[in-house]
């Protein structure tokens, strides 16, 4: 098969990439990373020394592609289906990409420091930085609950590389940062765990949610 994706089942920005395959059944391999296993963990550090997933593999095109929303455009350009993941149009294309990117860093990487901490060991802690995490999250809802008044994606309509984005960030960030006041954001998630693309991402991950870190 001409495309393989380096993910794990429960990694965030796997399932990012992995709505953007579903949207357009991309047909590919899945190949199962594990870092804590050491042939794994080498094998994968050769192809991406880096060593953080999603990476894309096009052995067709002899492509090694690095970074969610990079591999989004790749497949957007190079593997289109029905669903136009970049708008054609250039200024609505840029708008796309400055959600993508909010989502991401105002929203997933806290996300990330705040589940992160939960799995240091006592001693390990850093509370000040997860308050902090947690304060822009907040701010991030902020704005979120006015992009999506009245409104059925990040873009409006169409469902866009944006909600990818979004879906993971949401999911995973409300766990440490609940809604509460937030009713559009807490609506806009509940749309897209019932996008089938997504839906079927999570019923993937449900075996693996036991090894999420719980709040200490
Ligand atoms: N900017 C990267 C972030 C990828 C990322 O943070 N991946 C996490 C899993 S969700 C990872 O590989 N963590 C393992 C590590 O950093 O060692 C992207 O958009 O793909």
């Amino acid at each position: 098969m001409a495309l393989k994706l380096y993910y794990h089942p429960l990694s965030s920005f796997c399932h990012k990439v992995l709505i953007a395959l579903y949207e357009n059944d991309t047909p590919f391999e899945p190949v199962l990373v594990d870092l804590g296993e050491e042939k794994s963990r080498a094998a994968f550090l050769k192809i991406w020394p880096m060593g953080q997933f999603p990476v894309l593999v096009d052995e067709g095109r002899n492509h090694m592609v690095p970074e969610s929303s990079i591999i989004i455009e790749y497949l957007n350009q190079h593997y289109p289906g029905k669903t136009k993941l970049l708008p054609e149009d250039a200024d609505r294309a840029r708008q796309t990409r400055m959600r993508d990117r909010f989502f991401d860093f105002h929203v997933h990487i806290h996300m990330q420091k705040i589940m992160g901490d939960r799995r240091r060991p006592d001693g390990g802690h850093d509370p000040i930085g997860v308050q902090d995490a947690k304060d822009r999250v907040l701010r991030a809802y902020a704005l979120i609950e006015e992009n999506l008044d009245r409104k059925t994606w990040a873009m409006g309509d169409d469902f866009t590389m944006a909600d990818c984005a979004a879906a993971p960030a949401l999911f995973y960030g409300s766990m440490g940062v609940p809604f509460g006041k937030h009713k559009n954001a807490a609506a806009y998630l509940e749309r897209l765990k019932q996008r089938p693309s997504y839906a079927r991402v999570l019923k993937e991950a449900e075996p693996y949610f036991s090894m999420l870190p719980k709040e200490n």
